[in-house]
């Protein structure tokens, strides 16, 4: 598999970067190696510490993006004394030795998705239901940035997983691809769809009439091509950078769901650092909410026109009306009481909120 390497930050960043270098006066772009420690040392002074930042994505896309400028800023604004090493995927295995090495404490920052931990934690898969954040992705990234239910209990919930959420993010809303036109429910019937390995996942695809059947992406392009899976789910800007519509005849855009994605942090590593540490990444974590909205929100258009721009691999586009996703959505409803009845009672509870915090968004 081959994958388009954009310097997407050349792109995007430039203008923000050049002004922060010039006023900070002129640091180095890059993380250095040198004098580095884990900052075992007294609070703030002049210790310095070097960390391993693991994403689940490669260079230009978005979380590679985010872990690229998340070090960027740290650099910045500790004078040159925390250096981090942002990770591609594929780099430290697949996306669960990445969250195992994330809570080992192996690496110190992991980008996670909730897919990939509903083994785990089960009430994170309250992402996988689809049609239950608003379809406007603005409304729906504030909801991540505020929710009480979602940033204080079920980041508690991971926390005892050793897994420490600084951030909830969109990375866009979701979209199919097929070997065939995915229009109706029964499109899905008999439809080997590829998902994360959330049992939640799983069980909403099976209520379209799917099997589904879970992989790794890093296998996805390999399998679409052979025919093992005839579809799957992703934003748009994934679907075009990982090349997956060449493989696929048919892309529906149907915001079913939005992929969020978490910043985490190995908790003991977090609570261990120096208050005036802790306030530079917590800064850095809320500065990178609006920009990567931003980041995703371009990328996702820029490479839907790339889809429809490229002629040598067609790809027919079906954008599904109000009335044709009301037949998915009543499909999915009943998937809310099934996670209900998997999750704990602190898990009931904070899905009470964040319908009630969805709601009052709405
Ligand atoms: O489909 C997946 O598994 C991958 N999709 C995205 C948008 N990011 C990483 C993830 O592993």
């Amino acid at each position: 598999m081959t994958f388009k390497r954009r310097n997407w930050k050349t792109i995007f960043l430039a203008g923000a970067l050049t002004m922060t270098l010039a006023a900070c006066g002129g640091a180095d772009d890059s993380a250095s190696d040198e004098g580095t420690d884990n900052g075992d040392g007294a609070a703030g002074g002049e210790e310095t510490y070097h960390w391993q930042f693991v994403t689940e994505e490669v260079q230009g896309q978005v979380q590679y993006e985010y872990a690229a400028e998340f070090a960027d800023r740290l650099y910045e604004k500790s004078d040159g004394r925390i250096t981090m090493d942002p990770f591609e995927f594929g780099a430290l295995g697949s996306e669960v030795d990445q969250v195992e090495q994330l809570q080992s404490g192996a690496v110190e920052f992991a980008i996670v998705s909730p897919g990939f931990t509903g083994g785990m934690v089960a009430e994170g898969q309250v992402f996988a239901l689809q049609f239950l954040f608003p379809d406007d992705q603005a409304v729906t990234q504030e909801i991540l940035n505020t929710s009480e239910a979602l940033n204080t209990q079920l980041a508690a919930m991971y926390e005892e997983q050793n897994i420490k959420p600084l951030a909830f993010w969109t990375e866009g809303a979701m979209a199919w691809t097929g070997n065939r036109e995915l229009r109706t429910p029964a499109d899905f019937e008999g439809f080997q769809m590829r998902t994360q390995a959330s049992p939640l996942i799983q069980e909403s695809y099976r209520a379209y009439g799917a099997s589904p059947i879970d992989l790794s992406w890093g296998e996805l392009y390999t399998s679409l091509d052979s025919g093992v899976v005839d579809g799957q789910e992703n934003p748009i800007f994934f679907i075009e950078d990982a090349s997956f519509h060449e493989v696929q005849s048919h892309l529906t855009i149907s915001n079913h769901n939005n992929y969020v994605a978490m910043t985490t942090v190995n908790p003991d590593f977090y609570n261990g650092l120096p208050e005036d540490i802790r306030a530079m990444i917590d800064e850095t974590v809320e500065e990178m909410q609006p920009i990567v909205f931003d980041m995703q929100t371009e990328m996702n258009e820029e490479l839907l026109q790339a889809i429809i721009d490229d002629t040598d691999n067609p790809t027919e586009i079906i954008e599904l009306t109000e009335e044709e996703r009301e037949a998915f959505r009543e499909l999915a409803m009943p998937l809310r009481n099934y996670f209900r009845e998997q999750i704990s009672e602190a898990g009931v509870e904070m899905f009470d909120l964040l319908e009630q915090e969805i709601a009052e968004a709405e």
